[in-house]
Formats: C-alpha cells, sequence, structure tokens
C-alpha cells in the first residue's frame, strides 16, 4: 500500500504559499516605496513563465493601490537610426532636471524574429541610466503582439506605482509595433529625418494619422535648413487629415536630440496636450477604449491559438489554402467547408 502523503503535500503547499506571501508583501513594500530594484524584479516576475512567478505578479498587479497621480504615458517611435534613443536620453535627463522621475520601457516585437534587439540602446542612455530618478528597461519580446501589449501596460502600472510620474516608450517603427504602442500611450510622438526629396516615403501614411507630434529630428549642423522644409511639408501634409474625436491638431517641430535643441518645446507641446485632454476630459475615456483593444486583440490571439492547437483544424486549414490558391475554391467555400467541420467537431 502507498504510505499517505497528503499531509507532506498539504505542508509543502503552505509552505509555498507562505513563501509567496511573503515575496509579495515584500514587493508591494519595495514598489510603494519607489525602489527601482523591487520595480525590475516584479517587471521580471510578469515576464516569467513559472506559475509561481506569474501568480505573485498576479496578486502583485491586483494589490496595487490607486496611483496617487497617474503618468503621462508617451510612445517615442520612427525607424531604426532616426535616433530615438539619443532623443530619449536628452529629453529624459531633462525631465529629470525638472524634477520627474522618468521610466523608459523599450519595446521591439521584432527582436523574437530577427534575433536582434534595441536592447543595445541602453548603452547609449548612459547619462539617464545612472540618474537615482530614472529607470530604464526592454521588456518581454517573443510574444505575440498582444501578449507585448500586455506586458508593457502592466510594467506601466508598477512604474506608475513606484512613483514614476513620466513614462516614455520607445519603440522601433517597424511592422506592426508602432501601432501596438499607439494603443497603450496617451500622447504618440513619431520621429522622422529630412530625406533629400522622398520627405513622405519610408514611413507608412497611415502611422504619421496616427501620430500627435511630428518631429523632425537631426536638425542640426547642415540638416538644419532641409529640416525646416521637411517641417513645413509635414505640417501640410498632416493639415488635411480628419478632424479627432480629442480636438487636437497635430503638431510639427524641429529638433536635434543630440544637442537638445527643440526639446523645451516639445516638452511645452506634451504639456499643452494634457491639459487639453484633461479638459475634455477624455483622457480617462482613451485609456478605457485601449483597454478594451487589448482585451479584443488578447481574445482574438487565444481563439487563433486554440484553433491552431487542434491538428486536424490546421491540417484541414492548410489543405483549404492550397486548394485556394490553385483556383479549385474560393474563399467563401473554404470557409463553408471549415465551418461545417468545426460544427461537427467542435
Ligand atoms: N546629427 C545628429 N545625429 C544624431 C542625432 N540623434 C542621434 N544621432 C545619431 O544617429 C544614430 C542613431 O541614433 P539612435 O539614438 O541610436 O537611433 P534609434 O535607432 O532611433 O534609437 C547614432 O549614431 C546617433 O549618434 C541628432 O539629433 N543629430
Ligand atoms: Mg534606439
Amino acid at each position: 500500500m502507498k504510505p499517505d502523503q497528503s499531509h507532506i503535500d498539504r505542508w509543502l503547499l503552505a509552505r509555498k504559499q507562505q513563501r509567496s506571501n511573503r515575496t509579495h508583501a515584500l514587493l508591494l513594500k519595495g514598489l510603494l516605496e519607489g525602489s527601482v530594484s523591487t520595480l525590475s524584479q516584479a517587471i521580471t516576475l510578469i515576464e516569467s513563465n513559472t506559475k509561481e512567478d506569474i501568480q505573485i505578479a498576479q496578486k502583485l498587479l491586483s494589490s496595487l493601490p490607486e496611483p496617487k497621480q497617474t503618468a503621462k504615458r508617451i510612445g517615442i517611435t520612427g525607424v531604426p537610426g532616426v535616433g530615438k534613443s539619443t532623443f530619449i536620453e536628452q529629453f529624459g535627463m531633462q525631465l529629470i532636471k525638472a524634477g520627474h522621475k522618468v521610466a523608459v520601457l523599450a519595446i521591439d516585437p521584432s527582436s523574437s524574429r530577427t534575433g536582434g534587439s534595441i536592447l543595445g540602446d541602453k548603452t547609449r542612455m548612459e547619462q539617464l541610466s545612472m540618474q537615482p530618478n530614472a529607470f530604464i528597461r526592454p521588456t518581454a519580446a517573443g510574444h505575440t503582439l498582444g501578449g507585448v501589449a500586455q506586458y508593457t501596460r502592466q510594467a506601466i502600472a508598477l512604474c506608475e506605482a513606484a512613483g514614476f510620474d513620466i513614462i516614455l516608450i520607445e519603440t522601433v517603427g517597424v511592422g506592426q509595433s508602432e501601432t501596438l504602442v499607439h494603443g497603450m500611450v496617451d500622447f504618440f510622438v513619431l520621429l522622422m529625418l529630412a530625406g533629400a526629396g522622398d520627405e513622405l516615403q519610408g514611413i507608412k501614411r497611415g502611422i504619421m494619422e496616427l501620430a500627435d507630434l511630428i518631429v523632425i529630428n537631426k536638425a542640426d549642423g547642415e540638416n538644419t535648413a532641409p529640416a525646416k522644409a521637411a517641417r513645413s511639408e509635414y505640417a501640410a501634409a498632416i493639415h488635411v487629415f480628419a478632424q479627432r474625436p480629442d480636438q487636437w491638431q497635430p503638431r510639427v517641430v524641429c529638433a536635434s536630440g543630440m544637442n537638445g535643441t527643440g526639446l523645451d518645446e516639445i516638452w511645452n507641446i506634451t504639456e499643452s496636450y494634457f491639459n487639453q485632454l484633461q479638459q475634455v476630459g477624455i483622457l480617462g475615456e482613451k485609456r478605457q477604449m485601449q483597454e478594451l483593444q487589448l482585451f479584443d486583440k488578447l481574445l482574438f490571439e487565444m481563439l487563433q491559438a486554440q484553433f491552431f492547437a487542434k491538428a486536424e483544424y490546421s491540417e484541414l486549414y492548410k489543405s483549404i489554402r492550397v486548394a485556394i490558391a490553385e483556383g479549385k475554391i474560393k474563399a467563401y467555400e473554404g470557409q463553408a467547408a471549415l465551418q461545417e467541420r468545426m460544427k461537427d467537431n467542435p
């Protein structure tokens, strides 16, 4: 007969529980005291794959008090090399000097595919990373877009709890990452370069429409005049965009992240944006809408994953695609065939 081990199991479970309670209490205390190392540890937990870590992270997130002030969430995007990291370092330093606590989250959803990462940027933010009131962190890559969005939201909540009042989110302007980031920030800044004659190329018009502020960056040295010309061109281009529900008229400015020109103006614009949103009273609404969009995204990703996890569905899906590609059936017929199968075999 097998010996009864249930009391040992119970004991182990109780000990695990005790440990996780202790971890939770320590993390919460550290966060509320503004400890950067605790913040870092907490973000590691939300990104973890182990069940225990996830439990602690979720408990921590749900026990966070309402932040005393909600942080300004600012997204900064643009093609690789446009100067995002340099800009953030300068801008961040300026904000720190003005008494803010600045968190930088760098997101690179493409890194799981390319193997590269904007992590290397961290070394460029040498000054900023030395500041006690700064926190710099690349967030989880290698997840679905919804997954990355979810982790980043959670990281934002943790930063807010730790007293950071400005959160800068850097993302590379490639693929879908900029729409992803647009969906989780209040203010969306697009960095661009003055190109020789091809100002409006290289970046999708759709992204320009999302921008609350377009910065013609590297407006220094020989680039100063072309940058000014580009500024006028962009200003004319975005003027034709439809009016927005928040009544904000997107702006275009020149700046140099390297020597700091234009950064004061950018901060003034940022503040007037937040003032306007608060006056119109739609900042909360905007964030709730983003939360809903994230929920939808996560749900669709979940359903998609469930669908493809079923071997017979994914096999059928593949063969239908082949049939469509060969012109044997139409898309709607393929869909009907799939629906039929799913009905019979849910
Ligand atoms: N002239 C000039 N060069 C810059 C400026 N900002 C960044 N750079 C340079 O452009 C390159 C890319 O900058 P980085 O900040 O890493 O760009 P990111 O890939 O968008 O993060 C680096 O060699 C920087 O030194 C700027 O304002 N003016
Ligand atoms: Mg960078």
